[in-house]
């Protein structure tokens, strides 16, 4: 096979690429090891900061989106006894959209069966080839188990945090950083309405809290437990009672209802972020570059924003001739992850309780400080309903 754009991994910048680079009339295959119902499934993110929103409008994505999202001013930052609501709109003029990455990834999906992408699910043993030559390849076996070479001008590795990418760059031209936070989230996704009009980030002694949701009927609840939790110590009744508790059940005439649990799960909490995020004729974008913890709202966002740039960036280069956006994307795009890796670092260290008083209460003088003050209320807005694409 041969293509201009190999594209390693149909998630959300797999396949937002794609749809890009054909907006420009560059054509591109999208590879991915899983089946498209596992995909379009897999749940996920659930905010949109403004510019991603804005970006999938642009390119035709937000019919359904702007029908079925849901657009929030802000969110509750709350601690025992406390609960205070940053507004966003007030702040810095912009919102956020509750909108679940399953739905980004059937709109998506959709988009790009109208304009007849190629997208070969079920692919194993994927490995990039040739990063360092002009005519790089992808090399992988189909679901039927045959081997095939993809040839193309380009490969970009949208393959996340577990794909061989990040891995294909030599260990001499990168360098990368890590973080592994000591706890967990358990998340659960339960068919109950919303207790909250916006989400609930709570701060408790006995972990963090956090009430977000997915439409009218269906809520996304997270609890900090500990990073060796096993799952089945958890039953409904307990998440229940711990969320409750913690996100101040019966406070002001607050209350949580409780409702079926459809879906639960332990997810590990990790900052990492590779550089450069470009080797040879071999780029990488979203989870494959970088990871961050959930509590900021960013992965997805910034998965968006890498493609944002490349994608115009492969257009110069493909089609003018012209190296520069190309030669400038990991800079470029590095800047705005490094900022987004530290929003989601300091949300999650404030917010995840700490290991001793001494640090519990500089996290409380943190969040009355975000709450009385404009000037860091001002500062968290900017950060959580995003900054402007290029930033
Ligand atoms: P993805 O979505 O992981 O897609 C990568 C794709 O590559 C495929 N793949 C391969 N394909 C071919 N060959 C191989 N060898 C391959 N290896 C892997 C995978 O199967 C997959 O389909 O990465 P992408 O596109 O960069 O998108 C990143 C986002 O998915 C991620 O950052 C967000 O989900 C993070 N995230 C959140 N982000 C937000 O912006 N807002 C949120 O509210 C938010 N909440 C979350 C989150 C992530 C969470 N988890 C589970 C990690 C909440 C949670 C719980
Ligand atoms: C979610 O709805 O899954 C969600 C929302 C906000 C976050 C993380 C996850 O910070």
């Amino acid at each position: 096979m041969r293509t201009e754009v190999a594209i390693i991994g149909a998630g959300p910048a797999g396949l937002l690429l794609s749809h890009l680079l054909a907006h420009d009339g560059i054509e591109s295959v999208v590879v991915e090891t899983r089946s498209r119902a596992y995909v379009e499934s897999r749940i996920r993110a659930g905010i949109l900061e403004h510019s991603t929103v804005e970006l999938l409008t642009d390119v035709g994505l937000g019919d359904r989106l702007r029908r079925e999202g849901d657009e929030h001013r802000g969110i509750y930052l709350q601690w025992p006894g406390e609960r205070h609501h940053v507004d966003f709109v007030e702040r810095v003029g912009r919102s956020v959209t509750v909108y679940g990455q399953t739905e980004v990834q059937k709109d998506l999906g959709r988009a790009r069966d109208a304009a007849g992408q190629q997208i070969v699910y079920e692919v194993s043993d994927t490995a990039v080839h040739d990063i360092g030559s002009e005519h790089p390849f992808v090399a992988f076996r189909d679901a039927a188990g045959v081997e095939v070479r993809l040839d193309a001008d380009v490969v970009v590795g949208c393959d996340g945090s577990f794909g061989p990418s990040r891995a294909a760059v030599p260990e001499t031209a990168k360098r990368t950083w890590q973080r592994t936070y000591p706890y967990s989230w358990l998340g659960v996704l339960a068919d109950v309405a919303p207790s909250t009009d916006e989400l609930i980030y709570a701060w408790h002694p006995d972990g963090f809290a956090m009430h977000s949701m997915r439409s009218a009927t269906v809520s996304r609840l997270y609890l900090q437990v500990p990073p060796d939790t096993d799952i089945a110590d958890w039953s409904d009744e307990r998440i229940w009672d711990q969320l409750a508790m913690r996100l101040g059940h019966g406070q002001d005439g607050w209350t949580l209802t409780p409702g079926p649990i459809t879906e639960k799960s332990v997810l590990p909490m990790r900052s990492f972020v590779q550089r450069p995020m470009r080797h040879g004729r071999l780029f990488l974008a979203g989870d494959a570059a970088h990871i961050v913890p959930p509590t900021g709202a960013k992965g997805l966002n910034l998965a968006v924003a890498d493609v944002a740039l490349l994608a115009p960036a492969l257009s110069a280069l493909l089609r003018r001739r012209d190296a520069g956006p190309a030669d400038a994307y990991s800079e470029t795009a590095l800047r705005r992850v490094w900022r987004c890796t530290h929003f989601s670092w300091w949300m999650t260290t404030m917010l995840h309780t700490g290991h001793d008083e001494f640090e519990q209460q500089l996290q409380l003088s943190q969040l009355r400080w975000v709450a009385a003050s404009a000037a860091a209320a001002t500062g968290l807005a900017e950060n959580y309903a995003g900054l402007p694409i290029g930033f």
